[in-house]
């Protein structure tokens, strides 16, 4: 019998999941031939840490020079002891680590289906202060393939004192864990490192391994591709700046100052310039390289405009990335200062001041420099480099409105190119800024693969007996069975870096190289998306459908990889 349409209303209301969920939730993901039966364990040669080998040696005796892992096919083995393994998920949300645990949980099973996987409630707090919940098939079924860390929430305690490992080590002995999973990024993976390195050193029995997670693309390296969650973030951003540009290109009236989360690289900046063809795309590293002045910057984008004003083309996008304004060196050393001046011993010295008078208070005790770059700035965002400071006392520098500080500057760059008679146009801004529209959105098939294969691999190296690895699937750009899967020593990626104020190991952030095959697609591209209107409109991920449609992987990844395949 035909059901009217009320009633097929009523009943998807009933459930609780879209009609796009449900089909989602059936997606079995990809795995590479080499996990589909018995895997075979295979050691390369002993490894070095990028820089730094003494030091880095020296701080980790028992997992320093560990040999890089290949899994291989083998024939499928009998079933060993059962294995309880703990999870943690770590800083900001990326899509796909649902699918990361739901391949730990399948890996362990697979192991011996009396395994157990514990997950930490709201990231590394709650490992220390023995918060967690036992993640079952049914918990597990319902999250496949889905956005979002809310399985067992997420959070920034940084993991790094002896107190909390000992405090952590507590919970996994009761709990009879003999591995740890931490789900995170540079940071995160480091703090794995160590604790992998200190639980070997106390004899705990304990695992650790690492998975590369952040939306940000800025941990990888020779060994790690990509980070899971950049593809799918940058697709969404890329959807919705393609339907910005549209509608830029309909209405012809308003320059669209789009800011993208990335934190200090500009990955995503740059990854959605090449899905988008936009007008103008600033990349953080290469003004720093140029030693570029918030003027240069500002100049660059007036001329633009003017150009393409005088065409008669009174519109365009401009893509920033979030961490802009600490490249430029002129605000990179203010800043600085800024940090000094308002310390918490020394910031009294402002007590008393109106608000009204603060600013020429800071400027006084300014380096020249300093203070002419100071009060360049327009009143608010100075204001907001002098007022908003983190826990630690520094500038929270991803909440100043770059795009309105931009636009504001490119604005009275305009009227005086206007007095000079070298513009005539129209200037209409509109800001747009896009982070958290993408860190939970629903796995691409991409991230839903990755990060699946990520976690199933994870308890290969678990099964191992493996600890300090980092999860690593590899060939990214071929299709995902011929992926290769194993594990890379977390001490290989790295070196000793000044952080607050103390020298320490830390995992090598990747920026955006300006020799790299990316940035100079996008260099070679730039002057002409910039004087004709060669707007790309990628759309909405598709989850169904064509491979080509559905399995591209990310335009950096392509062509860091040279594989035309996936170079669209
Ligand atoms: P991670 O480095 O932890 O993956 O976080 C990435 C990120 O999305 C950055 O792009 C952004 O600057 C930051 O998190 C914002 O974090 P929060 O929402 O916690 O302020």
């Amino acid at each position: 019998m035909r059901k009217n349409k009320s009633t097929l209303y009523s009943n998807i209301e009933l459930m609780k999941k879209s009609v796009l969920q449900q089909a989602r939730a059936a997606y079995q993901p990809k795995l590479p031939v080499a996990l589909t039966g018995g895997v075979k364990v295979v050691e390369g040669e002993p490894t070095q840490s990028v820089a730094d080998q003494e030091a880095i040696k020296a701080l980790f005796p028992n997992t320093y020079g560990l040999p890089v892992i290949k899994f291989e096919k083998d024939a499928p083995s009998r079933q060993s002891k059962p294995v309880n393994v703990g999870v943690i998920l770590s800083g900001g949300q990326a899509p796909g680590g649902h699918n990361v645990i739901s391949g730990l949980f399948d890996g362990i099973k697979k192991i011996n289906r009396d395994s157990r996987l514990y997950g930490f409630l709201m990231g590394p707090g709650g490992f220390v202060d023995h918060k967690y919940v036992e993640l079952t098939a049914e918990i597990i079924d319902d999250y496949r393939n889905t956005g979002g860390f809310d399985i067992i929430g997420s959070g920034r305690t940084k993991l790094e004192a002896v107190e909390q490992f000992d405090k952590g080590l507590k919970i996994l002995r009761e709990l009879d864990i003999k591995a740890l999973v931490i789900i995170g990024g540079d940071d995160s993976n480091t703090n794995a490192a160590v604790l992998a390195e200190y639980y070997k050193k106390i004899d705990a029995g304990v695992q650790v391994i690492g998975c590369p997670k952040t939306i940000d693309g800025d941990l990888k390296n020779e060994v790690i591709e990509t980070s899971f969650g950049f593809d799918t973030a940058t697709k969404v951003y890329s959807e919705l700046i393609g339907n910005i540009q549209r509608d830029c290109n309909s209405a012809k009236k308003y320059w669209h100052f789009i800011k993208l989360m990335g934190r200090s690289a500009s990955h995503i900046a740059l990854e959605c310039a090449l899905q988008t063809q936009p007008n103008i795309c600033i990349v953080s590293e290469e003004v720093e390289a140029n030693r570029q002045t918030l003027n240069d910057i500002v100049n660059y984008i007036a001329d633009i405009v003017a150009a393409r004003a005088a065409k008669g083309d009174n519109f365009g996008t401009i893509l920033i990335p979030e961490g802009l304004i600490e490249f430029i060196p002129a605000i990179k050393a203010l800043i600085a200062q800024l940090n000094d001046e308002l310390s918490d011993s020394k910031k009294s010295q402002f007590d008393g001041i109106a608000l009204a008078d603060l600013r020429e208070a800071i400027a006084k005790k300014l380096t020249p420099e300093n203070a002419e770059a100071y009060l360049s700035l327009p009143e608010k965002v100075a204001l907001q480099l002098s007022l908003d400071r983190d826990p630690h006392g520094n500038v929270q520098v991803s909440l100043i409105e770059t795009e309105k500080l931009l636009s504001e500057l490119v604005g009275r760059r305009l009227a005086e190119m206007r007095k000079e008679g070298k513009y005539v146009g129209k200037f209409s801004p509109q800001h747009h800024f896009f982070g958290y529209e993408g860190r939970c959105a629903d796995p691409s098939n991409f991230d839903a693969d990755y990060c699946y294969a990520l976690g199933y691999n994870a308890a290969c190296l678990v099964n191992a007996g493996l600890t300090g690895y980092m999860s690593s699937v590899r060939n990214l750009t071929a299709a995902a069975v011929q992926w290769t899967a194993g594990g890379i020593p977390i001490t290989m990626m790295m070196n000793m870096e000044v952080r607050n104020g103390a020298n320490k190991p830390v995992i090598q952030k990747a920026l955006v190289k300006l020799d790299g095959a990316p940035f100079l697609r996008f260099a070679q591209k730039r002057d002409e998306w910039a004087m004709n209107t060669c707007y790309m409109y990628p759309g909405p991920i598709q989850y169904f459908g064509p491979s080509d449609v559905c399995d591209q992987t990310s335009k950096t990844l392509a062509l860091e990889q040279d594989n035309p395949y996936t170079v669209k």
